[in-house]
């Protein structure tokens, strides 16, 4: 096992190695470990290769993939000064006012969160981002950040990925640590979908900027900027980090008549946030609903109305929204969020590449290396196709979006839910009750969580075939979907405008709703006792994962128990991590640092009595065989 370790080396392998090699490289000895951690890998891949993965519902056994290209750069080469440096540089106050002066527009790339959030259902995995990384803001050190953390992020790395978040963060500082990364936080929802105690806000807030997270874009689903504050507070006391306040847009700010969402709302917020001590401002176009001329009037009179830089974020899902970007730019916005050109688009942001490319010759274009950006663009397509079950069936971009005001990130997700419960015919019906079921609450922000809430009830409302009078028919003594009730007792907090008083009273049946913010009533967690109670019951966890659990305690507990039998899953290529291996491939995986071992599958015997099968793999040229249970 011992020469085993040694002939797999990466630096033996390479051919460099002296007769220093096996003292300076302590790690050979460690045989049982990384031999454990090895048989864990081939447990997954058997495990893979005979029952597939559950995450992936239809497998196209004549699918061939690529080999992406990972665009050449110098790993010895230091890297190129970017906003990183120059928010340690300047220090808060002086970036911000540095940023808001700034001629040129600067981008913030949502490739890495948003993007495939909105397009491949959050799946994109550590392994694939990582291994461009470094290049990336060694080629574009021009951005303004990379928003690479948070929103579903969080959750989906443990329940689908079998990741450690926490670790895919780490990575990701280490290989950009030049550039700003950006997470996108829910105000006292955090990462979640629930409010949480205000301390865990706090200390997740801190440990997340200890673990690399320069921008924190925090907002509240109801636009409640009593909810956002303490989050606000937390990152200005608590870190170095900058605390960019989202208003969620909502509606048409242009729209005449009786416009709720109409310019004083926008300008209103927009003061109380700079006034709770935010950095920087973001209008959070969630759905993709600020038009062109919209963006030109609300980005114009939010600079006057602050003295923050102010950001504009948006979705693609009417396929205009370049034109919105181009008229806020006009406009003085500082920063527009955008994704590489192949994850761009649709339910995504805005293409980068493009957006560079039609700034030439505009006195506010940011120069932009745009034979680099194709080439990393050329990497993502051929990634993108390894997560093919994740894809929405979208083809073109859609004005219906402005009658519904579906989310993004929820509209690539809505025909899944509807597959899984039965109503994959009835997306029209859904999407016209989603809009039925805004006004019946009132016209409300649509955002995570709120816009969970919506869509539950209209899926609600499309599986019993109830209409909008059938809801406010007392006699009918529905029983409305748990987050719906939750959100009339005021779990998320209180609509602007406040509930509709009629239909609250019908969903609580006289129980009283709460006042307050969500996270008032939750009694503050004790992390020593509490940290030590975690670690009697999973031993070999620590504090992030602590605050993992406390996050999603259940999704926690499996992800836990996956990493004891599985191991470590990041390292594993996506192919094989979805689809297994086929008879004879042979792939490398690197399980830590110098450690990469070479797995062949040789073959697959047939179940026997018990239901076991053996997979006969070939692990660094020697025959390993593992036992697994065929779940067909
Ligand atoms: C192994 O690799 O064989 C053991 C994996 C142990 C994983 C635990 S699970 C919780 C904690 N978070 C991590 O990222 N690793 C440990
Ligand atoms: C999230 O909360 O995950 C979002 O992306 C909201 O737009
Ligand atoms: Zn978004």
């Amino acid at each position: 096992r011992f020469l085993e370790n040694v002939i797999t080396h990466d630096t033996f392998r390479k051919g460099n190695c002296t007769v220093a090699f096996i003292d300076k490289h302590p790690e050979l000895f460690k045989l049982s470990q990384i031999r454990d951690r090895a048989t864990k890998t081939l447990m997954y891949l058997a495990d893979v290769t005979v029952n597939g993965h559950q995450d992936v519902k239809v497998k196209d056994a004549a699918k061939k993939f690529r080999i992406p290209q990972i665009p050449t750069f110098n790993p010895l080469a230091p890297f190129p000064e970017g906003t990183k440096n120059r928010l340690e540089q300047m220090g808060r106050e002086g970036f911000t006012k540095w940023l808001r002066d700034e001629k040129p527009v600067y981008f913030t790339d949502t490739t890495y969160r948003d993007a495939h959030q909105s397009l491949l259902a959050t799946r994109v995995r550590t392994n694939d981002i990582l291994a461009v990384a470094e290049g990336y803001v060694k080629n574009n050190p021009q951005l303004f950040s990379m928003e690479v953390w948070g929103g579903a992020t969080f959750d989906v790395a443990m329940r689908f990925l079998h990741e450690c978040p926490w670790r895919r963060l780490q990575q990701m500082r280490q290989a950009m640590p030049n550039v700003l990364l950006q997470m996108l936080f829910r105000g006292s929802n955090a990462v979640g979908y629930s409010a949480y105690p205000e301390n865990l806000i706090a200390k997740f807030i801190e440990k997340s900027w200890e673990n690399g997270v320069d921008v924190f874009r925090i907002f509240d689903s109801l636009n409640w900027v009593e909810a956002m504050t303490p989050s606000i507070r937390f990152v200005r006391e608590n870190t170095n980090a900058l605390a960019q306040a989202a208003i969620s847009y909502t509606g048409d700010v242009l729209q005449s008549g009786n416009n709720k969402y109409n310019l004083g709302y926008y300008i209103d917020l927009a003061k109380r946030l700079e006034d709770a001590g935010a950095h920087m401002l973001a209008v959070k176009d969630m759905a993709g609903l600020l038009k062109p001329q919209s963006a030109e009037m609300l980005i114009g009179s939010l600079r006057e109305a602050v003295q923050l830089p102010i950001v504009l974020h948006t979705h693609d899902t009417a396929s205009v929204q370049a034109a919105t970007y181009l008229k806020a730019i006009e406009a003085g916005v500082n920063v527009v969020d955008c994704a590489i050109a192949s994850l761009s688009g649709l339910t995504s942001q805005p293409n980068l590449n493009s957006m560079v490319a039609i700034l030439d010759g505009h006195e506010r274009s940011m120069p932009m290396d745009q034979r680099s950006l194709n080439e990393y663009s050329n990497y993502w397509e051929d990634v993108r196709e390894y997560y093919y079950p994740f894809e929405s069936d979208m083809k073109s971009g859609t004005a219906q979006v402005y009658e519904n005001e579906i989310p993004g990130g929820q509209y690539s997700n809505l025909r899944q839910q509807a597959e899984s419960l039965g109503l994959g015919g009835k997306l029209e019906t859904i999407k016209k009750n989603y809009t039925i079921v805004n006004q019946l609450f009132g016209d409300i922000v649509k955002v995570t969580p709120s816009s969970k809430v919506v869509g539950d009830m209209a899926l609600f409302m499309t599986a019993n075939g109830l209409t909008e009078a059938d809801v406010l028919d007392e006699t009918k003594n529905l029983s409305f979907p748990a987050s719906v009730t939750g959100f009339f007792k005021g779990e998320l907090g209180v609509p602007y405008g406040g509930f509709p008083k009629k239909l609250q009273n019908i969903i609580l049946k006289g129980e009283q709703p709460l006042t307050g913010k969500p996270n008032d009533k939750l009694p503050a967690v004790d992390f020593d006792s509490d940290f030590a109670a975690f670690q009697l019951k999973y031993p070999q966890a620590e504090f992030l994962d602590y605050l993992s659990y406390h996050m999603f305690p259940k999704v926690f507990d499996e992800y836990y128990h996956h990493a004891m039998v599985y191991g470590n899953v990041e390292a594993i290529p996506t192919p094989a991590f979805f689809y297994g291996l086929k008879l004879g491939e042979e792939i490398l995986i690197t399980l830590g640092k110098g450690k990469t071992i070479i797995v062949k599958l040789l073959y697959i015997l047939p179940a026997d009595e018990s239901g076991m099968r053996t997979v006969v793999f070939e692990l660094n040229g020697y025959s390993r065989r593992v036992q697994i249970r065929d779940k067909s």
